[in-house]
């Protein structure tokens, strides 16, 4: 089967699945919303304890049956989503044990007072992404509209004018970044503790020392500290070298390469090499390949790079923790071979191609960083995430996630040359404005900027983008200068 094939085979299999997702999710909403209508004004006929209310859960946002009588109600909380949710009932210290996508769990309240709750995903990063509702107790007894209740979808003439104009500013805000709007704006530091620390991550790391045989001997260093993801947001941040992601480490082809870590973290760590030909000894999961490393204590990897690589290195001890709070960095070993000189779908590669800009694009999505590019959330993605080229100039980008969901990345303007997949060059690089990334995934592409502009470039699951009166999280720009 030709790759061509295969491809269409996995759009049509995905666009299955995701078509088959929206059906059971619909058909959940409108179950809901038929109980809803159902129960609306009979209230009195059953005992309080009876009562039953339907709540949906999806990407991102909690619907359904959001006024209940006072009493007993028993809730029934249906995951229509794709990863997993919970539900908390804040001031009641009630919550759903973690409900994955397509299952349910039901939650009992009882004793309820008039009153309004609030209600909320506790998954790191779902309330922030618009997972949060109030739960009205003892209202007027009448059903309230599924939509209106949960604010998620209708929206008066008056809020829209609110909402368009919070949303001008802060687009604007990232232009005042980038530096190209007045009056221009300083963007976020990194560790606001630390002075003149690095602002963002992915920096270059120098060798620490060159030893007598050649070898690189590299430091890195893990320790908890804080990080500024977007303008005023400071996180609690687990870093590399005080920076998120880490340094990137890149080494030439069959060079030694010797790694100095210590952890600082309060728990054992270790790094794994993700992507990385190397010795068992040396790929980072303690206990199995190697003893662990407590806090405070270190542990020096040390392999030859005798592999091409587009690598990733991270945390594996406490990695559901320590990953999406910032341990992560790309770990590369000589360049992928540019496919010189070739035409691909009647796009030519000029023999003498000479890329500007090499840029990673590490995803991540969860945790204390949140939905972010290159450990920055939109607008200090204008710092992080924006590639500033001249017009008909050529890039490279390492497009790589570090996080727990799919985004399919889209760059507006131009098509991307995928070349290399998971560090290993393709023979049939082929062209694609927008790349599904799944976790643990990395995509190399080479892009012609061939017409000037600022250009949004952005993972199109725009709940990872958008709320109503901003956007956040996984947007960046191609700005292409004449
Ligand atoms: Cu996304």
């Amino acid at each position: 089967m030709s790759s061509e094939n295969r491809d269409r085979q996995w759009w049509a299999v995905t666009i299955g699945v995701l078509a088959l997702v929206y059906l059971i999710g619909a058909g959940i909403i409108v179950l809901a919303a038929a109980a809803l209508r159902g129960d609306g004004g009979s209230g009195g006929d059953e005992a309080g304890g009876d009562n039953k209310a339907a709540i949906t859960l999806s990407e991102f946002k909690i619907e359904g049956d959001l006024s209940v009588p006072e009493g007993g109600v028993e809730l029934d909380v249906t995951n229509a989503g794709s990863v997993e949710h919970n539900l908390v009932v804040t001031d009641l210290e009630k919550q759903t044990p973690n409900i994955a996508g397509g299952s349910s769990a039901k939650l009992a309240l009882s004793g309820l007072k008039a009153g309004t709750y609030e209600v909320y995903c506790a998954i790191p990063g779902h309330k922030d992404a618009g997972m949060v509702a109030n739960l009205v107790v003892g209202g007027s007894g009448e059903a309230t509209d599924t939509a209106a209740a949960s604010g998620s979808h209708s929206m008066t003439q008056e809020e829209g004018a609110r909402y368009d104009k919070a949303m001008v500013a802060n687009m604007t805000q990232f232009l005042q970044i980038a530096g190209l709007a007045e009056p221009k704006l300083a963007g976020t530091k990194g560790d606001p503790t630390i002075e003149n620390g690095p602002v963002t991550g992915n920096q270059k790391l120098a060798p620490t020392e060159i030893l007598a045989d050649g070898t690189k001997v590299f430091d890195i260093t893990a320790r908890v500290g804080k990080w500024e993801v977007e303008p005023g947001k400071v996180v609690e941040a687990w870093m590399y070298n005080d920076q998120v992601p880490g340094p990137w480490i890149k080494v030439n082809l069959n060079d030694k390469v010797k790694v100095r870590f210590k952890n600082l973290t309060p728990a054992m760590s270790d790094i794994h090499w993700h992507g990385i030909h190397l010795p068992n000894s040396m790929d980072g999961v303690a206990p199995y390949t190697q003893d662990t490393v407590p806090s405070g204590t270190d542990f020096t990897y040390e392999f030859v790079a005798d592999r091409l690589a587009v690598g990733m290195y991270h945390a594996h001890s406490h990695g559901e923790q320590a990953v999406p709070n910032g341990m992560f960095g790309m770990f590369t070993i000589g360049d992928m071979p540019l496919p010189k000189g070739r035409t691909i779908s009647g796009i030519e590669i000029p023999a003498d191609v000479r890329p500007v800009l090499e840029m990673p694009m590490i995803l991540n999505d969860a945790g204390n960083i949140g939905f972010s590019l290159n450990g920055k959330s939109f607008p200090a993605t204008a710092q992080s995430a924006t590639a500033v080229v001249k017009l008909n100039d050529w890039f490279i980008v390492h497009y790589q996630s570090e996080g727990l969901q799919i985004h399919p990345m889209h760059m507006h303007g131009f098509p991307q040359l995928i070349y290399a997949k998971d560090g290993i060059p393709l023979d049939q690089p082929y062209w694609a404005d927008t790349i599904n990334i799944a976790p643990g995934e990395r995509y190399t592409v080479l892009v012609k900027a061939d017409t000037t502009g600022a250009w949004v470039w952005h993972c199109h699951i725009l709940t990872h983008v958008e709320q109503k009166d901003r956007l956040f999280g996984m947007a960046g720009a191609v700005v292409v200068t004449p």
